[in-house]
């Protein structure tokens, strides 16, 4: 479709599109489908340009809370509301981890991974009849299609590069030709570890494939479930509660707004709505975490840490439940999944009946939409080895790792995994929300029906930080409203 066209389509529906907007569509897979979508936000919110803010929900950016009142209101939208918060245990190590640690519980940690993900990948017609290396190696045909895990990624001498793809069978060199731009392009995004599908021929000598088309297990384009009643999420993490560099008036302020103390009537209106919180890790700022810790913390006791975050959410409402998982700086052991922050170091928390102590990552399902939330220690890892992706967009690597299915998908990097029986970091079922933090930099996109959500800090920048240009946004909190699946970030600071 000529440009022409494109903006004639909105400009029927009485609206401008802006540039960037217009290039979004031309990039896009289906657009018809992206054009149609874009219509139906048009007539939603009627702007009389259409932005690439109020696409992806930005639009809504407030400013600092100004307006306080002190006079009790009428009963909110969240206490009118009976909670409707499933936390799938089952996907939980809490209490109930499996692996022993030996080869064997690799073996069958990976193998785990490979039957999830490619029962997945096969759901694709084109990969529908997928076959085993051993089968490729030894049948006839030409043009196969396979399923496999990526063992290793090497670029040969001529410049091409050749992926190692593993299945339960045996394993086999994929090729993608360096004059193959637009694959070359496509595999910039594979790492290791990961499964993939891969369509191609056999080579002459017949003991590698030369890749035609590479698959992601992706996501499939669908609805969101919304919920039925107005309730919302607050989407927080990375407090670090015990560090120098924790902003805790800015904290306060958030908590006081949930409280329907501050903010104009619209904005204490979205607060009368906000009836979960997740808190996705790095709730203290620890101890002994990198060298030299010491001169950042305020408190240096890591039970204090805890008495201090457990003492401010206690100022909460009676009617919002807090759902926290620990993160890199919490006392929960370090290898993912995470089973939940340990009730010793954090008694206070345990005691607090509207607090719902949980592993990262964890499964959550919220009057009926599905909510991922999970640390994003991970990121490092993609950030470090997928060229073009850097610690200002976060939500880039989120969405990579939608594509891929898999929250941690490297072994070896930074992040530990635990060799679980079952891989729990699969994402099995697409989630409407999709949460992490760890990057302490708020942002907000969606890919696929899925929102993603990166949720910022209440630190400041660091020391480390600063040396390592990290630019963190802190105080800026996205709300998901669960019923129109719309965000607002609400500043703080
Ligand atoms: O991590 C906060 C931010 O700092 C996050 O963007 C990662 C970055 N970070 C933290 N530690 C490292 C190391 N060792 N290398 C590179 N980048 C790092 P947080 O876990 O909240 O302290
Ligand atoms: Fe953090
Ligand atoms: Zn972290």
């Amino acid at each position: 479709m000529r440009d022409i066209e494109i903006v004639e389509r909105f400009l029927e529906s009485g609206v401008n599109l802006h540039p960037r907007v217009l290039d979004e569509i031309k990039k896009s897979e289906n657009v018809e489908e992206t054009i149609s979508r874009l219509l139906t936000i048009v007539r939603r919110s009627k702007p009389s340009v259409l932005t690439p803010e109020l696409i992806h929900g930005e639009e809504s950016h407030e400013e600092p809370p100004a307006v306080e009142v002190r006079r009790r209101r009428k009963r909110t939208e969240a206490e009118e509301h009976d909670s409707e918060l499933v936390i799938r245990r089952g996907s939980d190590v809490t209490g109930r981890s499996l692996g022993q640690g030996n080869i064997e519980s690799f073996v069958s940690y990976f193998s785990s991974r490979y039957e999830r993900l490619s029962s997945i990948l096969r759901s694709r017609k084109e990969l529908r009849e997928a076959q085993t290396v051993e089968r490729v190696l030894s049948g006839a045909q030409r043009e196969v299609s396979l399923i496999g895990m990526v063992s290793d990624i090497r670029t040969s001498r001529k410049g091409n590069l050749i992926l190692e793809l593993e299945d339960p069978t045996g394993s086999l060199p994929v090729i993608v030709l360096s004059e193959d731009r637009e694959l070359m392009q496509a595999v910039r995004e594979v790492t290791k570890d990961e499964v993939l599908g891969v369509v191609g021929f056999l080579s002459n000598g017949g003991n590698m494939l030369i890749a035609k088309e590479i698959f992601f297990p992706d996501l499939p384009h669908r609805e969101p479930r919304r919920s039925e009643s107005p309730v919302a999420v607050a989407l927080i993490s990375d407090v670090h509660a015990g560090s120098t560099k924790f902003m805790r008036e800015v904290f306060l302020r958030f908590i006081r707004w949930l409280r329907g103390e501050l903010g104009t009537r619209r904005q204490r209106e979205l607060a009368g709505r906000v009836k979960y919180v997740f808190v996705g890790g790095d709730l203290v700022d620890g101890v002994g975490i990198y060298p030299e810790q010491k001169e950042e913390l305020l408190v240096k006791d890591i039970q204090e840490q805890y008495a201090l975050f457990a003492r401010m959410l206690e100022k909460l409402p009676e009617h919002v439940e807090v759902v926290v998982l620990p993160g890199n700086h919490d006392a929960a052991r370090q290898a993912e999944p995470q089973p939940a922050i340990e009730e010793e170091f954090a008694p206070e928390l345990y005691e607090n009946p509207g607090v719902h102590m949980v592993g990262n990552p964890c499964f959550a399902r919220v009057h009926g939409v599905e909510v991922v939330s999970y640390h994003g220690r991970s990121l490092d890892d993609i950030i470090a080895s997928i060229p073009g992706l850097s610690y200002t967009s976060p939500a880039r690597a989120m969405q990579i790792l939608l594509r891929k299915r898999h929250l941690s998908p490297i072994y070896g990097g930074r992040v530990p995994l635990a060799p679980e029986l079952v891989d729990h970091l699969v994402l099995e079922e697409p989630p409407e929300i999709l949460h992490m933090g760890h990057v302490h930099r708020t942002e907000v996109t969606s890919y696929r029906g899925t929102l993603v959500v990166n949720s910022g800090t209440f630190q400041e920048q660091t020391e480390f930080q600063r040396r390592m240009n990290i630019q963190p946004t802190p105080g800026r909190v996205p709300i998901v409203d669960l019923q129109s699946m719309r965000t607002t970030i609400m500043r703080f600071v």
